[in-house]
């Protein structure tokens, strides 16, 4: 009886807990008020930097094709951004409204910013000889900023990893993945014991010699360093990114370059860059501030988090219109930030037009662009609104009749970006079912 009951524990411990992979057993998977946490940050920033930067080319993709691989290689010999401060970056984070910061401590390039006593190809090596993994950390305490560390899982300059150029097909068979894993668990270990990350977003999963069997591994190994800390699900052997679900590995999804889809279950989190580079290119085209605006809002209404990327320079400087396109984000968060922070996505799919956000009974309309006098919503039945008021502003007149709500809009909105509309529901609106619609059957009039 008592081994039937044993075997019954054992089982139920390997069944897969809401939304995530059948791979690791529940007890050691992030649980969810974890990652409840997490999504409610919303936004965080992204950091791409390295010796690189010294060539202003991609970081990782172009050793060996734009930069020679002696070239790149070397780079590390030259670099010494002695600019870099550490408040400075974290206080930029912090005025855009960004919650938490991820910093590329190890690109596919291999190279280190810690001082590691694993691999020589690290920071303390270069001129500089600061630990900036280390300084991030420290400044993100000061600023309350949760410190998460990007540590990608393929290294094109290891010896014992297979693939050595990018898109590479040719398996070096002197290599081997054995050494090569324990490699990493090693730098693991240090990142995690020196750093205390709140998260690991990890990369490069999609190469040939990387196995499941590694990722499921490395996630079991982690969290017996620390239970509490959440990982992407860029840890398994696929590339489904935008996904999760059975035999993908990790806590939250993480599309990439484009914005997630709405999804009340699955913890997400879109990746994209100010610019179009990851790591810093002179004269790079930086986006608008209104696409920067309306990317958050759109996130956060498909009930997401955005982690937007920057790549400071190769003297330790963020670039100044960089930053002054952060502080505009941070300014616009500090006036309608409650429209973002904590609340839920949904329940509509977000459109060109408007997205909505909500939070206890409150529904918040981002309105993007003033198509005619009347915003109207797809029905949600038995709702019924109490008052509608621009966040920071006038009240709205609305009518509504069979679910459908129509809203009067201003002769002129008044944020160019996002005007944020603000519903007062007669009920919870985080409890409203996803309305299903059409891409474009918002009913404009
Ligand atoms: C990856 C990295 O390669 C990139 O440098 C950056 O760090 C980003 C956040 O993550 O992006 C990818 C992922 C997959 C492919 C290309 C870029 N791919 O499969 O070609």
């Amino acid at each position: 009886m008592k081994s039937i009951f044993s075997l019954f524990i054992l089982l139920i411990s390997f069944l897969p807990s809401k939304s995530q992979d059948n791979l690791i057993p529940s007890s050691i998977k992030t649980n969810s008020s974890i990652l409840n946490d997490f999504m409610d940050q919303r936004f965080g920033m992204f950091i791409h930097w390295g010796p690189v930067t010294l060539r202003g080319t991609e970081i990782g993709w172009s050793r060996g094709v734009n930069v020679p691989i002696d070239d790149y290689d070397n780079l590390y010999k030259e670099f010494n951004p002695t600019l870099f401060n550490a408040d400075q970056w974290v206080k930029v984070a912090k005025d855009a409204g960004m919650k938490y910061l991820t910093i590329t401590a190890k690109h596919h390039d291999g190279f280190l910013l810690w001082p590691s006593s694993i691999s020589d190809y690290n920071i303390m090596n270069s001129p500089y000889k600061v630990d900036i993994v280390g300084a991030l950390a420290t400044a993100c305490k000061k600023y309350d900023i949760k410190f998460c560390i990007y540590f990608t899982v393929l290294d094109w300059h290891d010896p014992n990893y297979p693939i050595h150029i990018p898109d590479g097909k040719n398996i070096d068979s002197k290599a081997d993945m054995n050494k090569f894993v324990l490699t990493m668990k090693r730098e693991l270990k240090e990142l995690i014991t020196n750093y205390h990350p709140y998260m690991l977003w990890f990369d490069g999963n999609w190469e040939s010699p990387w196995k499941n069997e590694y990722g499921i591994d490395i996630y079991t190994y982690l969290k017996k360093l620390d239970p509490n800390v959440i990982i992407n699900n860029r840890i398994g052997a696929n590339s489904e990114h935008p996904k999760l679900g059975p035999g993908i590995l990790g806590d939250y999804a993480t599309p990439e370059q484009k914005i997630g889809e709405l999804n009340m279950n699955d913890p997400w989190e879109t990746c994209m860059t100010i610019c179009q580079q990851w790591a810093w290119k002179p004269n790079d085209s930086l986006k608008t501030l209104k696409v920067c605006i309306q990317t958050l809002a759109k996130v956060a209404g498909g009930n997401g988090n955005l982690l937007f990327n920057i790549g400071p320079m190769p003297d330790g400087r963020i670039e100044k219109r960089q930053v002054t396109r952060l502080k505009e984000i941070g300014d616009w968060l500090n006036l309608y930030g409650e429209s973002i922070y904590r609340t839920k996505g949904g329940p509509f799919q977000p459109n060109e037009i408007y997205a909505t956000t909500r939070r206890g009974n409150k529904l918040y309309v981002h309105v993007f662009e003033r198509k005619s006098d009347q915003l109207v919503l797809p029905a949600m039945p038995e709702i019924r609104v109490k008052k509608a008021f621009l966040l920071r502003g006038a009240n709205i007149d609305y009518k509504q009749s069979k679910g459908v709500i129509t809203l009067q809009l201003p002769r002129q909105l008044p944020d160019q970006n996002d005007s944020v509309i603000v519903l007062e529901l007669n009920t919870n609106a985080e409890n409203i079912p996803v309305v299903s619609q059409t891409k474009y059957n918002s009913l404009i009039i």
